[in-house]
């Protein structure tokens, strides 16, 4: 739901929209639950497209409307234009698949993002971290569903596995006995904003759809009418249930490149960040340095797969911002000094 204070910021002859889907410049919004909008009694997302302005005060993909974006709207010759985003109060992106060090926004003001990984041999925890990492960099409050529980007779070593990772919530379930979908309901609300996220065929439609199946209304006007209840898997798309609350979907994805993620990485490696205290040096990098606790303590593979990931997660956080490169640079230069301090004694 928009905050009042931001609900403020909307004037005549504006009002406010939930971005619904977007397809190449051309976007899908729909009026919010909650929201006092023209496009109220309008029970189908309608077309929009941007406006001149804002197509030309776009420099990247983030100062585009995405999918649970609140816009201003108004009426042009029969065109809906969407003339700004409104704040966001989150939002979860990744970097760029090209290459580039872009980020590549997915979902906009999320109140939960589940991670869904199945419970078949799809199961990896070394993209769940990834997941995890992002979650945490992009401030967004997550929770990690297990889905297909009905495939394992007992899910217990994957959801304890899980744990080891994601701080957050484990939800076991399985959309296709039903059995543990009540899990979901406390993150359901009339003000509340999910989205699902993670790889490609671990049930993130299903579970929609089923939780829009107890609302058959729902799902029923939106594919009579629109035909988009089947696209649900190409694009990200945000539906209503009848209590209000707003669910994206989203389409899975290959891979997760980290942007930006080093608080992340912090937060899903804590045992390191905690050990980081006790090395001998206080900027200790726990590569080579003598007496680092990291090194000492954590196990080979859990050491590697930290490495990896602060690395690929420092880098890209070098390339958005040289300042920091700077820094890394003047840090490196004291750790050199400090080591040749050290052996010259
Ligand atoms: N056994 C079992 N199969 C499931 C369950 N949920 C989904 N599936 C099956 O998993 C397959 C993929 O499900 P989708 O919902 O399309 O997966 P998705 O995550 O939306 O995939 P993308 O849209 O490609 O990202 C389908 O064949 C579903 O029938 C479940 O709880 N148990
Ligand atoms: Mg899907
Ligand atoms: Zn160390």
């Amino acid at each position: 739901m928009l905050p009042k204070n931001i609900a403020a910021l909307v004037e005549s002859p504006f009002t406010c929209a939930r971005v619904v889907s977007q397809d190449r410049g051309s976007y899908l919004v729909a009026p919010d639950a909650n929201l006092d909008s023209d496009l109220k009694n309008m029970s189908q997302p309608v077309r929009a497209e941007i406006s001149g302005a804002m197509r030309h005060g776009a420099y990247v993909a983030a100062d585009f409307p995405i999918a649970g974006d609140f816009v201003t709207v108004k009426n042009s010759n029969g065109a809906t234009i969407i003339d700004r985003i409104l704040p966001r109060k989150n939002l979860f992106a990744r970097r760029a698949v090209d290459g580039s060090s872009e980020s590549q926004p997915i979902a906009a003001n999320l109140d939960t993002l589940f991670i869904t990984v199945a419970a078949n041999k799809d199961f990896n925890l070394r993209r769940l971290e990834r997941y995890v990492i992002t979650a945490v960099s992009c401030n967004i409050p997550y929770a990690v569903v297990l889905t297909k529980c009905d495939l394992m007779a007992d899910a217990s070593i994957l959801i304890d596995a899980i744990r080891t990772i994601a701080h957050g919530p484990v939800l076991a379930l399985s959309a296709q006995n039903g059995s543990g979908m009540e899990l979901l309901a406390p993150f359901c609300g009339a003000d509340q904003t999910i989205a699902f996220v993670g790889s490609s065929g671990v049930g993130k439609s299903t579970l929609i759809n089923c939780l829009l199946a107890s609302e058959t209304l729902a799902i029923n006007k939106i594919r009579s009418q629109d035909d988009r209840g089947r696209h649900t898997t190409t694009r990200r798309f945000l539906q209503h249930l009848t209590d209000g609350t707003a669910i994206i979907d989203t389409p899975g994805m290959r891979e997760l490149a980290l942007a930006d993620a080093e608080a992340g990485v912090s937060e899903v490696f804590a045992e390191i960040t905690q050990l980081a205290g006790r090395c001998r040096f206080r900027d200790c990098l726990h590569g080579s340095e003598p007496g680092c606790a990291v090194k000492e303590t954590v196990a080979d593979s859990t050491y590697e797969n930290w490495r990896k990931l602060s690395k690929e997660a420092a880098y890209e956080s070098r390339k958005h911002d040289r300042e920091a490169a700077a820094a890394e640079k003047a840090k490196w230069k004291a750790i050199h000094k400090k080591a040749n301090r050290e052996r010259n004694r």
